[in-house]
């Protein structure tokens, strides 16, 4: 088989003919950057002046070289990975293929087009508002869709993402720019094959269990003649199974029982290896090897359990056996231009998942079917994978060709993600069951009321055909031992008042508690409102200071700057941030230091949540916090921003998630000390609870033996808050879980909100030992933060300091492939600061 490349990219505006060089994959925005036609569309508001883009025809061709040889093989078929969206395909002249869906997977056989030497390729991409701007019209009505920003585009009131089989962020969202994209996003090549071609393997895990894994390899074969052949299953430890088949002429599914004694089981982060097999497959006539491909998958069990219990009923993963509560924080694209991500960018996330102790992360839907990277990663990193499909807070119309597209891209993609072990579910769509609520009519958010009863029952019908029928036949056809569930977030599918999920709905399914931030609750609500899994739930901050300055310059150093605001796209988000920031803080010095302090006010905002949600455990069982990342530089729910650079949030999480924590509860009146483990196994501890004042002096101490129980929460001390230090607020709390000289862990409490605690210069003192950098200080450092000149992460950071202890803190460049800080460096021009210096 040969695989032919395409060259000499070049575009033009379709109605200019002015040929430039274009990269491919890419997308028009790049290509015309790389040109210097447009701005840095991340600079400053540079996103309104790119806007006419999107308005524009654009044309794409390409040149390929065909030998005689080539020309001599049965099939000659063009593979298109990804076209984004709109796109004729001309072969010589010749229309070959319309696409009309982003997440769709193209090929045809191009030989009646071409022939030897030189061939012509022409994609000729629609603007894909114009392409839809007559939708709203014809259906009689706008859909809703919150998020898209159809007003910068210059479209009004209509909104074309919800027509558009294009990823839902493109338009817009309140984190997202709006840039409407086309282009070539993902490879095309060309492909020259006589005989037999293997299009697609399934190795199905029909029952794994520590003793035996009983699999089925399921292989779609193309033949262009009847023949008899062997079908050859085998592993990297020397497991070969052989099969005789008698294929015919076209496509077909052959199918290979097998299994394996005492897999090496997959197991995600913090549970064990998440070892990986990687299967061959051959199809061999005689001893010839036809045709071949590879599959690396782990071995595990995994399911969605809803059961009724003593809370109402469950909701949580259960992986070889094991109940799992899961860690993690929900996924958007990594860029506005997808194109312009490599591999790093995805090890860099999905390492920083894993160095954060996470265990999971949800593919949200309104972004793109990610990249094969991504799932790689996590199957490699034990991260397992909550997957929307891609439809989000809009409602979608419900015609046959809509249809029709969204059960092929539902088929493309559950046939090219179902072999990743990390994929633990499948979702419908991002919170369109609760928005909507089509059975109760004062909940959600307003939108049906703006439609008459027959508009109503269409939208709901065409909501009704894609979650709950198309979608679950895909997945029963084609990915059949996999969890739906239709919306995130959802109760239950009851058809009935109680199916929909609102924040309050603590007793089944999953929530997205936004009470806190939207509903502006004081952070104390998450403790409040915990439901059975948190799907989502976030708190805003500002980018770092460095990364601001790659949009912004000093004069636009203002909260309320019209740059500041262009690059927040939730609203009122500034304002809110810096209302949250006087409840809790003392005024930050200035502009550096206020951004800093959105970091610390979201860490401590959405440490508070986790810990709820752990020590509420098995009543919850999951927390993913919104959100992970950027995808361009912006003040936002993200721990991680555009740049890879880590908030104080994904410091506090790396440790809030540890196997095993232990957590301070204050209440009203009483402090509870609570000990959660994700081990499975019992451990026998001592707790060390400690009263320092500020100066570092001891001021009470109790030790106890502690069982810490696996997989558990359990309550491991508890106190009135009035007769700890004889009622004294001025002091600092250090509670440690110890077995014999290993800390478990340690956490330090404050018994007053941070802006009530008196400051003093901390005198903190920094000492390089051996490759680790030594921190103490003279008096209390509150939210001790470690930065450098170049980028780096630290093994610990946002913590506090007490005189008379020590802290050893790791640095790296990179957490690639160093998720344990194994390889670590000094840092170059460290600076160290604290709360002392913010405010
Ligand atoms: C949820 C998400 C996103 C959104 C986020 C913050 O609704 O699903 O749509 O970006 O909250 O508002």
């Amino acid at each position: 088989m040969a695989k032919i490349v395409l060259q000499n990219w070049q575009f033009s505006q379709a109605d200019e003919e002015n040929w430039r060089q274009a990269t491919v994959p890419g997308c028009v925005h790049t290509d015309l950057l790389a040109h210097n036609l447009i701005p840095d569309p991340f600079y400053a508001k540079n996103e309104l002046d790119v806007q006419w883009v999107d308005k524009k025809d654009w044309e794409y061709t390409a040149t390929f070289q065909l030998s005689k040889q080539d020309m001599e093989e049965d099939v000659l078929e063009i593979v298109f990975e990804g076209l984004d969206t709109y796109a004729d395909v001309y072969i010589n002249n010749e229309k070959v293929l319309t696409a009309d869906n982003m997440f769709r997977r193209w090929n045809l056989d191009i030989q009646p087009y071409v022939h030897e030497g030189e061939n012509a390729l022409l994609i000729y991409f629609h603007s894909p508002i114009l392409h839809d701007i007559d939708k709203p019209d014809q259906l009689g009505y706008n859909l809703p869709a919150d998020n898209d920003h159809s007003e910068d585009g210059g479209t009004g009131e209509k909104k074309l993402s919800v027509f558009a089989r294009k990823a839902p962020y493109h338009y817009g969202w309140d984190w997202g720019p709006r840039f409407v994209t086309s282009g070539v996003w993902k490879e095309v090549y060309i492909e020259a094959w006589s005989d037999v071609k293997i299009k697609d393997v399934y190795i199905k895990q029909n029952k794994v269990a520590a003793d035996l894994a009983e699999l089925q390899a399921i292989v779609e074969v193309e033949s262009q003649a009847e023949k008899d052949i062997d079908l050859v299953v085998s592993d990297q430890h020397g497991f070969r199974r052989v099969e005789q088949f008698s294929i015919a002429k076209g496509i077909q599914t052959l199918e290979v029982p097998f299994s394996i004694a005492e897999p090496n089981l997959w197991w995600s982060n913090g549970l064990g290896d998440p070892y990986l097999y990687q299967f061959s497959i051959d199809i061999a006539e005689q001893d010839t090897v036809l045709s071949s491909k590879k599959v690396k998958t782990g071995l595990r069990s995994i399911r969605l359990v809803q059961e009724d219990d003593q809370y109402g009923k469950s909701f949580y993963f259960e992986l070889n056996g094991v109940p799992v509560f899961m860690k993690g924080a929900n996924h958007i694209p990594n860029d506005s231009f997808l194109t312009r991500l490599d591999k790093k960018n995805y090890q860099h996330e999905i390492a920083t998942a894993a160095a954060s102790n996470m265990n999971m992360l949800r593919v949200w839907g309104g972004g793109i079917y990610e990249y094969d990277e991504f799932y790689q990663l996590c199957d490699e990193h034990g991260i397992l994978v909550w997957q929307d499909f891609m439809f989000a807070c809009s409602m979608y119309p419900g015609d046959e060709p809509f249809l029709h597209s969204v059960r092929q891209e539902a088929i493309d993609n559950v046939k090219r993600l179902r072999n990743y072990a990390s994929i633990a579910l499948w979702c419908g769509n991002n919170e369109m069951d609760a928005a909507w609520s089509q059975y109760q009519e004062e909940a959600g958010w307003g939108w049906k009321q703006r439609y008459n009863m027959t508009q109503r029952e269409e939208i709901w019908q065409a909501y009704d055909k894609i979650f709950h029928q198309i979608l679950p036949d895909v997945l029963k056809e084609y990915d059949p031992l996999k969890d739906y569930w239709p919306s995130s977030p959802m109760q239950a599918l009851s058809s009935d008042e109680e199916q929909h999920a609102g924040s309050n709905t603590v007793k089944k399914g999953d929530i997205h508690y936004w009470d806190v931030w939207h509903g502006q609750k004081p952070l104390e609500a998450y403790k409040e409102h915990v439901g059975r899994f948190m799907s989502e739930y976030g708190f805003q901050s500002f980018p770092e200071e460095k990364t601001v300055r790659t949009y912004a310059e000093e004069k636009d150093f203002e909260l309320e700057s019209p740059v500041m605001l262009h690059h927040q796209k939730n609203g009122a988000g500034n304002r809110l941030i810096k209302t949250y920031m006087d409840l809790y803080y003392k005024e930050p010095k200035d502009f550096a230091a206020f951004l800093h302090l959105s970091h610390i006010l979201q860490a401590n905002a959405i440490r508070m949540a986790v810990e709820a949600h752990r020590m509420n455990m098995p009543q919850c069982m999951g927390t993913l916090y919104w959100q992970m990342n950027d995808c361009w530089p912006v003040a936002s729910w993200s721990s991680m921003d555009y740049y890879g650079r880590w908030k104080a949030v994904q410091y506090d999480m790396k440790d809030r998630f540890k196997q095993t924590v232990v957590i301070a509860d204050q209440g009203n009146d009483q402090l509870t000390l609570y000990a959660v483990s994700d081990q499975l196994e019992n451990q026998a501890a001592e707790l060390i609870f400690q009263v320092f004042d500020f100066e570092g002096n001891l001021l009470d101490e109790t030790r106890q033996n502690v069982e810490v129980q696996g997989n558990s929460s359990v309550v491991i001390y508890q106190e009135d808050v009035s007769a700890i230090a004889e009622g004294r607020s001025d002091v600092v709390l250090l509670a440690s879980l110890k077995t014999g000289d290993r800390v478990l862990d340690r956490v330090e409490h404050l018994l007053v909100k941070p802006k009530d605690v008196e400051l003093e210069n901390p005198r903190i003192s920094v000492e390089y030992v051996e490759d680790a950098i030594e921190l103490t200080c003279q008096h209390f450092a509150m939210n001790v933060w470690l930065e450098t000149e170049e980028d780096g992460y630290f093994d610990q950071n946002n913590f506090s300091l007490l005189p008379g202890q020590k802290k050893r803190v790791l640095f790296t460049e990179s957490v690639i492939d160093n998720v344990d800080f194994s390889q670590i460096k000094l840092p170059e021009g460290l600076v160290v600061k604290s709360m002392y210096d913010f405010v």
